[in-house]
């Protein structure tokens, strides 16, 4: 007998896993509950006053149900099967971040982030994973016994059973699962991301939290954790402001670009530290006590544009402005030393870049769409700049989908306690895409390639429509 059975296709797939995920973290971490009704009401606030324009990165539904999470595993085989999970729900890996040098605090991991990359899957919804993993073989944080007793110690725990890794392939190769399936699919990899309850060693937990706190939460316990689940804002000053005003205690400030009147470009973050919560210890002596350890906390994101290699480099050349004239090394701003980075940066920005997203990605800084709004104008117009000019092209921007290398460490740092050690003088360990691609089995894309391609695809589509190659 012939039947069909519908599949539950990647995407969404990826859409009650990211549900799922919300449901568990909002039952266990109160605050999280709290972030997410304060960005709905400062999204519903901003869409109502400035209507049309608010959507111009994102539906608001799918501003509103985004959500991005970071997770830490200790080896390249958990790296390898977690890789495998995210693949399940239409996740790939997007860019390389290392930050072990990008903080002053101990931070031994490289990084990439799963997410989907076709622009229609991301509409659908873009879930992202931040995923790290520590970085065992680097002799600047681990001596020889702690690495070998570290990879004894990951090598021997599972992070993911064989029942998930096969639904994940299946769902992988197939593009989704049957109904049952499905379900149980989204159960078992929620639940390898659950905080685990069995008790952490205190003396190898101790040990570890000595050379960095992330390697303790990595390698000092028994299992991997989502250790926060950020949605995304429309207004991230204001969302600070309304946290601020309701008793948490946000961290100093705002990562990554400036609070200015220009285009918000890339990404801006913030976030609150861990609570302490519940944990169980085992002592030397082998009894078992009830401590606590603060490990799950709460962010915030808000998008701006994507952003080109000239953007980037634009934006690494701005940033190391800052801390220049905050480092007191430029002349006639020495003051600068006294202001806030923000302040400094507003400054900085203020001179170098372009005040709307359009006159960004014409200058060739940022990744927009060409949208045709009146054709009859187009005249012998060759590039999109004379075109936007007649009025006959409008530039909308592509937001960027990705992480910042520093504003990520700011966001490991603000949730440590001590700073950890590292040995400058013993040789590190050499990470790059090339090596996570192979660990993982498939190619790390990179985030600008993938920004500048789907920009190029739409100038094409102009020409196509215009019967006559346009250029920038
Ligand atoms: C990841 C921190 C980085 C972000 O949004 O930049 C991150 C972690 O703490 O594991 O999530
Ligand atoms: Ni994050």
């Amino acid at each position: 007998m012939a039947h069909t059975t519908t599949l539950v296709r990647g995407a969404e797939l990826r859409a009650r896993f990211a549900v799922a995920l919300a449901e568990m973290y909002g039952s266990e971490v109160p605050a999280y509950t709290t972030l997410v009704d304060v960005s709905r009401a400062v999204n519903t606030d901003v869409a109502r006053a400035q209507g049309e324009a608010a959507e111009r990165l994102g539906s608001l539904e799918r501003i509103t149900a985004e959500r991005h999470g970071a997770i830490r595993v200790g080896s390249e085989r958990e790296l390898q099967q977690v890789g495998r999970v995210f693949a399940a729900f239409g996740m790939h890996p997007v860019g390389f971040y290392d930050l072990r040098d990008a903080s002053a605090s101990s931070v031994p991991v490289v990084s990439t982030a799963f997410r989907p990359v076709d622009p229609a899957e991301l509409a659908e919804n873009p879930f992202r994973v931040f995923t790290s993993m520590l970085a065992v073989d680097d002799a600047r944080f681990f001596d020889a016994p702690t690495r070998q007793r570290l990879e004894q110690f990951v090598t021997e725990r599972h992070l993911f059973g064989e029942e998930l890794l096969a639904l994940a392939d299946r769902a992988a190769a197939e593009g989704g699962l049957p109904e049952a399936e499905a379900d149980e699919l989204l159960a078992l990899a929620t639940d390898a991301f659950r905080l685990s309850t069995e008790p952490v060693d205190r003396a190898w937990y101790v040990h570890l939290e000595r050379i960095s706190a992330v390697a303790a939460d990595v390698g000092g316990v028994p299992a991997t954790h989502i250790n926060h689940l950020t949605p995304r804002v429309l207004d991230i000053d204001d969302l600070y402001r309304r946290m601020s005003e309701r008793g948490i205690t946000m961290i100093d400030e705002v990562q990554g670009p400036p609070a200015w009147e220009g285009p918000d470009v890339l990404l801006r973050q913030t976030s609150f530290r861990a609570l302490a919560e519940e944990r169980t210890f085992r002592e030397a002596d082998g009894s078992v006590v009830t401590g606590s350890l603060r490990v799950r906390f709460g962010e915030v994101e808000q998008r701006g544009i994507a952003l080109t290699t000239a953007g980037r480099d634009l934006y690494d050349r701005l940033t190391a402005e800052v801390d220049a004239r905050r480092a007191g090394q430029v002349p006639g701003h020495e003051s600068d030393a006294q202001r806030t980075r923000v302040d400094v940066a507003r400054d900085v920005w203020r001179r170098h870049l372009p005040r709307t997203e359009a006159d960004l990605v014409l200058a060739g800084l940022a990744c927009g769409e060409f949208r045709l709004v009146d054709a009859s104008r187009a005249g012998r117009a060759r590039t999109v700049t004379d075109l936007v000019e007649a009025g006959a092209v409008a530039v909308d921007p592509i937001v960027y989908e990705d992480f910042l290398p520093r504003s990520a460490a700011g966001i490991f740092q603000s949730n440590l306690s001590g700073t950890g050690t590292k040995d400058e003088d013993a040789g590190g360990a050499h990470y790059d895409a090339d090596r996570l691609s192979a660990i993982l089995g498939v190619q790390v894309l990179d985030p600008v390639e993938l920004a500048t391609a789907q920009m190029q695809r739409s100038l094409d589509a102009l020409s196509a429509r215009l019967r006559t190659p346009i250029t920038l």
